[in-house]
Formats: structure tokens, sequence, C-alpha cells
């Protein structure tokens, strides 16, 4: 009896998991880009019903996220398109539909608006919903991306001259990169500012003892960790006769650096410096463990260029947790910088844990389906319908973030945690409405609204960048500032806690959409309210006049992103951006990040920094390391602002950033008019530049080796840049002249990274997932030709058309064999990038 009851309760739960997809699988190709001759792509979803049974015709609904607006309409007979909010999409069943048979398929056509290039540029995360039991999502197992191989699929518009990088255009721009001696390299990464190499070595291990002057005994103590992993045993510290010595004295440099027959002796005036030297002793130590090592005599006396050498994760869009922002924070301090700009909070998740607000982490923070967003917000970027998905949920707790505080100050590294604001904040506005809900139900109106950011009454119709169309909060209501000033409140005594006292604090101010505020009555009262008011584009500076307030009170430096610092006006009848004059005197710092190449505010950078705010370099033509490093298909990331390869942040020039701009933000060749009449910095500019900063926005990043392929190794090219001093290329005027040195740098830095960084890299905190690049290829005089970016790095290949393999012969001469020649690019550790084919 007992047996019958388990085989039907066995019986109806096998049938309750077959219902909830239905066995039904789906796959989306792209058909074609410039659909009718317009920015728009046509795609194709096939929804095949595998099963015996019929697909019912009604009682469903398919959602799923893309990242480009969608048309909403009919797109198959009975089949409707919807669009929910941001990138959240429908396709429901209408009278018409007649369902689906067993074995057959259904087609579904849309149209989305600009185009599809890249595979991470596809639709994600589909799942279904039947009407019985809305309130739960049920995933497909098989959705399937048909990748583009059409140049239609694969240009973005008629005007696109070529689609795709091909091994031919990497071989030629590798072509001039020279093969140098490891021997001959600069020892030290990034470049000191003075180097001196000098007769005679020394030995250092296998015994190593480290003394260190009171100050600097947690610096001693993370050298003696670092060099227990190279040298396999614990280091000594404190040892009267030591073998590294580090001492306190009052010089101008960062630090300076010696070895002689003495051994060791880094002096620094403060423990950063101190840091810094033990840094670039590291830097001559080998990438593998080793019982001894034998060290060249230097004299190094090294300082950074710029104070201010940032990198920025998005930590949002898809979370990261608190193990791969450890792996982040060492590399950065590998590479002496100092800044991590941690990105708490944005549309599609808050991340961060703020006593007393606790909707923030338990809504905003988790993403899943519920369409009220009582209990999450909505699935983004793929997250899918269950709230207990990686990419979308996840939060540091109080602790955590105090943890990544403490972690980052031992390292030399400043936090500046970023609440983003006014838009670009809607994980904080539906963690506000929930928590309203949830206390008007409790019959406590006081408290509903205490921290609200939106407004009931709001008519205003905008959509943001990601098609969100309530993601602003809203600025004339008091109680907005109540929580911004509940939330400082709270990072200060999380940094206070964590003995890293915050300095300088991150607000926003990114992309809020035309339309806001418009109709909403609070903020138009707030207009007539008040004389200074005039229109609703001067909300804007109300709301940052008080924010900077909020911030100057608590004895922080007000941070933004660059329109926090700029004025809507008009000239000559349009609409343009000026640098605000109102603000250039309050020390705000700005991230300057358009300069989108042919965009038309290349200049945007200098205004700002001439006008008197402080500026960060965040340009994205350069600096956004989310963009793909090159034009292909199988290259993740977006490319919005360019393509951003290891040489980008490298050849960026500071002061100057039109001299080396060589591509627009398509990738194509840069017309030399594109500067004229463009504003340059001044002198008064130039002191207001504080640094440079990389940025990983984390839309097309979700597991930690994605994130690793698009930091490393550009990260390298950008802490030259921000370490280094201002390169010879760099302000020579003979165009000649500068393009030599720049190929003989460039040269230098590549065999640096291919030949030491990478490798140091690869044996290091158990490896990281740097991108491998693709072999250059061409055929000449019926031989093979191939070449690699970064000399050091492998080629392999094989002439039988299978994929090669670690095994694989290694190119060292042209190939003349004939046929399909495959190569692939090898690191240290057997690692692979992707393979080339080329028919001899
Ligand atoms: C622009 S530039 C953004 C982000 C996106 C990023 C993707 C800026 C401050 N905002 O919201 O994540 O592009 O590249």
């Amino acid at each position: 009896m007992q047996l019958r009851f388990l085989f039907v309760c066995l019986l109806f739960s096998s049938f309750a998991q077959a219902q909830k997809t239905n066995g039904l699988t789906i796959s989306w190709e792209l058909v074609e880009n410039g659909y009718q001759g317009k920015a728009q792509s046509l795609s194709t979803f096939t929804i095949t019903n595998k099963t015996k049974k019929a697909f019912p015709a009604s009682g469903w609904t398919i959602y799923y996220n893309f990242i480009r607006f969608v048309t909403p309409g009919e797109v198959a007979p009975g089949i409707e398109a919807g669009h929910i909010n941001g990138h959240l999409y429908t396709l429901k069943p209408t009278a018409a539909f007649k369902g689906i048979a067993p074995g057959d398929s259904l087609k579904i056509n849309i149209v989305s608006v600009a185009w599809v290039t890249n595979y991470t540029d596809a639709p994600d995360g589909p799942y279904i919903v039947w009407d019985q039991e809305p309130a739960k999502g049920y995933s497909f197992a098989e959705f399937k991306v048909i990748p583009s191989t059409q140049e239609k699929q694969l240009l973005r518009n008629a005007n696109d001259k070529k689609s795709q990088t091909t091994a031919a255009d990497i071989y030629q721009k590798n072509s001039g990169t020279k093969d140098i001696p490891a021997e001959e390299l600069p020892a030290i990464f990034p470049a000191p500012r003075a180097y001196e190499k000098r007769e005679g070595q020394y030995l250092l291990g296998p015994e190593i003892t480290i003394s260190a002057d009171p100050a600097f005994t947690q610096e001693a103590s993370f050298l003696a960790a670092e060099l227990s992993k190279v040298f396999g045993k614990p280091a000594k510290l404190n040892n009267e006769k030591a073998n590294i010595r580090i001492t306190q004295a009052a010089i101008k440099d960062s630090y300076t650096l010696s070895i002689d027959d003495r051994g060791i002796l880094i002096t620094a005036p403060d423990a950063e410096g101190a840091f810094y030297g033990i840094q670039s002793l590291r830097s001559l130590l080998p990438a593998k463990a080793t019982a001894a090592v034998t060290l060249q005599h230097v004299q190094v006396a090294d300082a950074p260029r710029f104070p201010f050498r940032s990198f920025m994760l998005d930590v949002s869009r898809n979370f990261h947790a608190k193990a791969e922002i450890f792996r982040v924070l060492d590399v950065m301090a590998l590479y002496k910088l100092n800044v991590f700009h941690l990105h708490m909070s944005d549309d599609e998740g808050w991340r961060i844990e703020i006593p007393g607000l606790p909707e923030l982490t338990e809504i905003g923070g988790r993403r899943g389906h519920d369409l009220q967003e009582l209990t999450a917000i909505q699935p983004s970027y793929g997250s899918g319908p269950d709230i207990n998905n990686t990419t979308g949920s996840g939060f540091y707790t109080k602790a955590d973030y105090i943890e990544i505080l403490q972690y980052a100050k031992a390292r030399h590294i400043k936090v500046i945690p970023e609440i983003e604001m006014p838009g670009h904040a809607r994980a904080a506005i539906k963690s506000m409405d929930a928590r309203y809900a949830k206390f008007i139900k409790a019959g406590n109106t006081a408290a509903a609204n205490e921290y609200r950011l939106s407004d009931p009454d709001d008519k205003s119709q905008y959509r943001s960048v990601q098609e969100w169309k309530d993601n602003v909060m809203n600025v004339a209501l008091p109680s907005t500032y109540k929580f911004l000033e509940k939330v400082v409140d709270e990072l200060v005594a999380m940094h206070k806690a964590a003995g890293a006292p915050l300095d300088v604090i991150h607000m926003g101010g990114d992309e809020t959409p035309a339309g806001v505020w418009e109709k909403s009555p609070v903020a138009q009262q707030l207009i007539k309210d008040n004389a200074t008011l005039k229109n609703t584009d001067d909300l804007w500076y109300y709301f940052y006049d008080k924010v900077a307030q909020i911030v100057n009170k608590r004895g922080l430096q007000l941070y933004g992103w660059e329109e926090a610092g700029m004025r809507k006006t008009k000239k000559d009848g349009h609409t343009v951006m000026i640098a605000n004059p109102d603000f250039g005197n309050r020390n705000f710092q700005l991230d300057v990040w358009n300069n989108v190449m042919g965009g038309g505010v290349e200049d945007l950078t200098y205004r700002l920094a001439n006008a008197g705010y402080k500026v960060v370099l965040s340009g994205v033509s350069n600096y956004y390391f989310d963009m793909a490093y090159t034009r292909d298909y199988n290259e993740p990331g977006f490319y919005w602002g360019g393509y951003v390869d290891i040489d980008k942040p490298f050849y960026f020039i500071p002061f100057d950033l039109y001299k080396n701009a060589k591509e627009d933000g398509a990738g194509n060749p840069l017309p030399a008019s594109t500067f004229i009449g463009k504003d340059r910095l001044t002198e008064y500019g130039q002191d207001n530049i504080t640094g440079i900063q990389a940025a990983l926005w984390s839309e097309t990043v979700k597991t930690p080796a994605q994130l690793e392929y698009l930091l490393l190794p550009k990260l390298l090219g950008m802490a030259e840049r921000a370490w280094a001093k201002d390169p010879s290329w760099a302000k020579e005027k003979e165009e000649a002249k500068a393009t030599a040195l720049y190929n003989e740098a460039w040269s230098v830095f590549a065999n640096v990274v291919g030949k030491k960084e990478l490798p140091r890299l690869a044996a290091w905190n158990g490896g990281y997932g740097y991108r491998i690049p693709t072999a250059g290829a061409v055929v000449e005089d019926g031989k093979v030709l191939a070449n690699v970016q970064l000399p050091g790095l492998i080629i392999r290949y094989t002439t039988d058309g299978k994929e090669p393999t670690a095994k694989s012969p290694v190119y060292t001469a042209p190939i003349a064999q004939k046929g399909i020649i495959k190569l692939k690019v090898y690191d240290s550790v057997g690692r692979s990038g992707r393979t080339v084919t080329v028919q001899n």
C-alpha cells in the first residue's frame, strides 16, 4: 500500500517535472543586421516540441533577456512579443495560436534595435511561466545560440567595410614587434623612474631573512609570505643579519631599491613606498618556485607618475564574490595600482548590506522571477527565474565588506565605494518600494515613506540606456536625501570599523534619461517653490549641490561620473553639454568616460579638467575593459566605444589623448580631421588630472574566468601608463621619430608581458585566466607565416585539419606543407587561445 502510494507520487512528480518546460527546446539565430536598411536586426527563435504531446495553445508565457530593444507586436501567427522592463521580454500566445504539434517547430521572428555582432550580444536566460503557477519560472534545459557566420550577420550595417579581424590583420599588426631576449628586458615592471644596472650579482636564498623598521612590519610580513611562495620555505623576519632590509628615511622618491654585495635594501619614507619597493623586488624574482636566485646588482629610484591608479569593477550587473575580489586586489597590488572603485549598485543589483535597510540586499541584491518585485528584482543578463542563481543574486555582508577593505588596505589600495544615483538606481528604488509595501501592510505609513526613492504619482515616461522605465530616484523627495545620508553614514562606519577611513565617495551621476521628473507632481512643485529652479533640467544641479553638501559635511570629497559636473545649455540653437561652471571650484572629482573616437566629444576630458574639475582618465576608447579585445564574433564583450586590445591602454597619451588615437568607435581608421577645433589640455587643466582608471562593467562577465580574461593582460598596459613617467614617444613632436620610439617601446612592453608577466600570472595564486591572443598568419610564396602578439607565447599547429593540442609541433619557421593549417597560441602552462585556420 505504502509502495503504491510512493509510486503514484513518483509518477506525479515526474509528470510535473516534464510539465515544467514540456520538453521544449529553444534556439536563437540572427538572420541579419541592417534589416530593411535600418539600424535594426532580424532574428529568429525556433521553439521545438520534441515530445509526443502537443504543446498547449495557451496558458504560458516565455520570458527572456536581450540587451537590444525588441519591437513589441505580433511576431508569428498567434504569438505576441512584449517588453516588461529593462532587458526582460516576453513571447505570449494570443487566441489565434494553435499550439505546437509533437515533433513540430515554431519559428518566431523578432526585430531588435541596433545590431548583434558578438556572441555575447545574443538573448539569454529564457524561461517559461505557466498561468496556473505565475510565481514560478522554469528555465529551458536546452537553449542554443546558433553562431553567426555570414557577412550579413556579422556586419553592423552597409557602411561597415569589414566584419572580422582576420589572421592576416593580426599578422600585419604583430609584424612590427621585435623578439627581445629575456635577459635584455627591463627587470622591473611597471617601468621605474630610474634604473641603473651595476657590476656584480647577489645570491638570494635558500635561507632568507628580512629586517624592517617598526613602521614597516606589516609590509615585511607581506613580503615574507610572498617569498615563501617563491622559495618554498618560510622567510624569517627581524634577523640581525638580514638579506633584505627595509628601512625608513625621508627621501623624495616613493622608494629606492638597491642590490649589492651586502644584500637587498629598500628605503622609503612611508609604508606605501616600502610596499612598492617590495613589489619591485618581486618583479625581479622568477615566476616559478626556486631554491635560490641570482640577482643583478642594481640601483632603483622610483615614484609613480599619477597619484590615482584605479580599477573599477561593476559587481551589480553580475555579482562577483569576495574570493575573486581578493584575486583582483592581489594583481592590482602587484602592478602598483592604489584605488579600487567598487561599483556596488545599479539598476540590476544592490550589493552591500546596509544595516537598517535590509530590503536593499534582500530584494535589490537578488534577481529572480517575481513580477511584483517584492522578493527579488527581475532577471537580467540571463540570470534566470531562480532566486538562487549566482550571477544575479549576491551581496557583501558588512563583515565581507570590512574584510575586503582590510585586504585592500594591507596592499595599499584604497577602496572607493560607488552608489549610483539618481539614474541607474532601480535596485535601490525597488527595494525601497518593497519596504514601503511592507510597512504600509503593517499600518506604519511614516516608516513606509521614510526612505522612499520614488514618487507614486510620477507619470513621467522615459527609457534608460538599458531600457528601464523606472530607474531614477526622485530628487524632489526629502526621503531620497534621507536614504543617501543613511547609506553614506553606514559606509563611513564600515570603513572606520575596518581601519580604512573614507575620504572620498563616488555618488554616481551616470546617464540619467531624458524625460525624468517632468510629470512628477512633487518635482514640479519643487520647481515652482524654488526661485533658482527654472525647469526640470535644473533639478540636476539642485540634486548634486545637495549631494555634495551631504558628503562634504562628513568630510568626504565628492566623486562622480562626468555628468555630475556638466550642464545642459544651448549653442546656436542646439542643445549642448558644457562643464558646469557652478561646481568647478568645489573639489569634485569626475570619471570622464565619454571620449568615443569620432563621437564628437573627444575633448570632454580636457574641457572638464580645464574648468577646474579633478579628472580621472576613464575614457571608454582605451580604458573600458568590457570592450572586446578585437572585432571578432567569438571575442566576448561590448564594442560600443571601440575595441580595446592590450595596446590601447598602453599607447594612450594622458595629456594629449588625440595624438595616438588610431581607431574610431567601430575599429576603423580615424580621420585626422576628428580633432580639429577640439579643446586641448591647459597647464592649469593638467594639474587637475589625478590619474587613470580602467573600468570593467560586468554585463557580459559572469564567471571569474571571464573576468580575468577581460582584465588581463589589458591591466598591464594601464598599469604602465599610470605608474611610469611620460614616455619619450608621447613627447616627441616629429611624427616619424615618435612612431619609431613608440614601436621600440611597444616591443619591449610586449616582450615583458609575454616572457615575464604572463608566466608569473600563470604560476601565481593558482594561475590567472588572462587572454591568450589569436595567432597572426598569412600565406606568402606558398608558405604559411605566423606570429604572435606577445613574444614568449608559442604557436602550435597542425597540418591534418585537426585542432592543435599541447603536443602539436611548435611553429618556428614558415610552414611549406599544403592543405589546411591550423594554428593556436599556447602559454607556459599549456593554456591556449582560439584556433586560426589557413588554407595553404
Ligand atoms: C556605460 S559609461 C555605462 C554603464 C555600462 C557600460 C558598458 C557609464 C558611466 N555607464 O552603465 O555598464 O557603458 O560598457
